[in-house]
């Protein structure tokens, strides 16, 4: 679909609603970096929008450029997933202080169940701690819809707004109708230094009037719409939220339902809910935050904090289906899946890193830090090459602080992009306090865990187009290291030899393992 505006129908995924919405509300920006479930936002937009969708280096930058169209009078579209919004967290803390002039949409795609992600952290929660509005949609047409509501909403209240997804949303596809196009609003570039300087002169002021305005969302919350009573005229209840309003039809109609879309929590709305009802079950994926509101007004209130309901993975369909019996034909479909069999996922036949871990080994015995990337399934057997990981860019710190207890021979691998992302200020740290580390930069011209999108290496942007490149050793070699070299990791002998030589030396030497993904060498080479 592009940007027009003729109306029609159709089947989306979550991802691709969000877009649409997007373009349909007119903005004039989207901006990200990618991380499952949220990648497909800006890969859709990179080839339908005619407008300007890219890839930045992480969510920091991300957030602040939508920020700086957002002061230019735009509207913009910044995605990321929720472990994203841990970087981008600086900027958003302080950005709901000051406020935004064009609508500002902040697509966060939390992972329950943890299926692509270094945990199931619950994006509310920061919604809340920064005291800006979420919605949550349950299904594609109202991710569409929300996307368009949050950028006039944005626009209402002066503050971004944060579209929450997960999994289930962003990568399941129903039906949608689409709408009419707004045109983009004019640029239009104010100086207003009472609500763009985060300085200490203007904090206090900026804090009272964010406090009010989330007054002012507590109580649009309740009129919102998107709070809403759906049945009525039974003694149980089930208060659900986003895509657990979906598992919730799984109990069946006997149930009164609330349908939670939208916070600040409407917390009058709840009182009134479960007012005279018997039991109160809150379908929520994420942390027991609805249940813990609900249990101010309601003795009988069944969820995670009761144990009903498990705290950590994901909350899933299954949840409120009745209990299977012998005879009950349910049973047939409940999957235990402790009983089948594990699949996680392993390096691609042929994958460069494999043949970067062999030499390693080959290169002697050695504490590897590791980072975030294809390169990260190197931990499992057979290669069991990866000793630590932790979020993204923490390769070259750690190693930094163990080479710093006086221990030798460790070295941190990180790929491309998570050096682009945030591995660049550790790696200059260490050659600054004098670590004794090898940093091993698997560059594979790609972001390969979440789809191959390029990076500033190959010069090529979101929409395929060419942009500027950064050449990666010239990059290394400002930063100050002792050596950088590139290898082959193809050639293991001759790239055990590097690392072995590199090991056993002080200081902090780069060694570029330089070999595309073999899923998209057969394309770069063609061009
Ligand atoms: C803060 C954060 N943002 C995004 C992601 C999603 N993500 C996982 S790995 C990765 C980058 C992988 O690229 P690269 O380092 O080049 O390694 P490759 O997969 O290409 O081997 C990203 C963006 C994440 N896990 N954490």
């Amino acid at each position: 679909m592009s940007n027009s505006s003729k109306p029609s129908k159709s089947l989306m995924s979550g991802n691709e609603a969000i877009a649409v919405g997007a373009m349909e509300a007119g903005i004039s920006l989207a901006v990200g970096y990618p991380g499952t479930p949220s990648t497909d936002i800006i890969e859709y937009l990179a080839k339908n929008f005619s407008g300007n969708a890219q890839w930045v280096l992480n969510e920091k930058v991300a957030l602040e450029t939508a920020i700086g169209a957002s002061y230019a009078g735009r509207r913009a579209l910044c995605t990321m997933k929720h472990v994203g919004l841990n970087v981008a967290s600086d900027p958003l803390m302080s950005v709901t202080y000051l406020g935004v002039k064009g609508g500002l949409t902040l697509l966060v795609a939390d992972d329950p169940g943890a299926y692509s992600s270094q945990n199931e952290q619950d994006s509310r929660l920061y919604a809340r701690f920064a005291n800006m509005p979420c919605l949550e949609p349950s299904d594609a047409q109202e991710a569409k819809d929300m996307t368009k509501a949050a950028f006039d909403l944005s626009e209402e209240f002066r503050l971004p707004v944060m579209l929450r997804s997960v999994t289930r949303i962003s990568h399941s596809a129903t039906p949608v109708e689409t709408g009419v196009t707004k045109a983009e609003n004019p640029v239009s570039l104010q100086k207003d230094p009472a609500h763009m300087l985060a300085v200490p002169s203007n904090v206090i002021r900026c804090h009272k009037e964010l406090n009010d305005k989330y007054a002012r969302l507590a109580q649009w919350s309740v009129s919102s719409g998107y709070n809403r009573v759906m049945r009525t005229g039974f003694k149980k209840g089930i208060i659900a939220s986003g895509i657990a309003y979906q598992y919730a039809q799984e109990a069946g109609s006997e149930y009164n339902l609330l349908k939670i879309g939208f916070y600040p929590f409407p917390e009058k709305t709840i009182e009134d809910f479960v007012k005279g009802l018997d039991e109160v079950w809150v379908m929520e994926e994420g942390e027991p935050l609805i249940e813990e509101i609900a249990k101010k007004y309601h003795k009988n209130v069944r969820g995670k904090l009761s144990g009903d309901f498990k705290r950590e993975g994901e909350l899933g369909p299954d949840a409120m289906l009745p209990p299977a019996t012998d005879d009950t034909e349910v049973k047939a479909c409940v999957i235990n899946q402790d009983e089948l069999p594990k699949r996680p996922p392993v390096m691609c036949p042929g994958c460069p890193h494999r043949e970067l871990y062999k030499a390693l080994k080959q290169a002697g015995p050695v504490f590897t830090t590791g980072d975030i990337g294809c390169y990260t399934l190197g931990a499992t057997p057979p290669l069991s090459a990866m000793d630590t990981c932790l979020c993204m860019g923490a390769s070259i710190s750690k190693a930094a602080g163990i080479s710093y207890q006086g221990l030798k021979r460790v070295a941190a691998v990180i790929g491309d992009s998570t050096f682009l992302h945030s591995g660049i200020p550790a790696l200059i740290s260490a050659v600054y306090n004098k670590a004794n580390v090898l940093v091993l930069i698997l560059d594979n011209s790609c972001v390969a865990m979440t789809g191959h999108q390029p990076t500033p290496l190959t010069g090529q942007t979101a929409k395929k187009e060419e942009g500027g490149r950064v050449s990666l050793k010239d990059l290394c070699l400002a930063c100050g290291p002792a050596s950088v070299e590139i290898v082959n990791p193809y050639k293991i002998e001759d790239t055990a030899k590097v690392l072995s030589e590199k090991l056993a030396k002080d200081g902090v030497h780069v060694v570029i393992s330089e070999s595309p993904c073999v899923l998209i060498a057969a394309k770069l080479k063609k061009g």
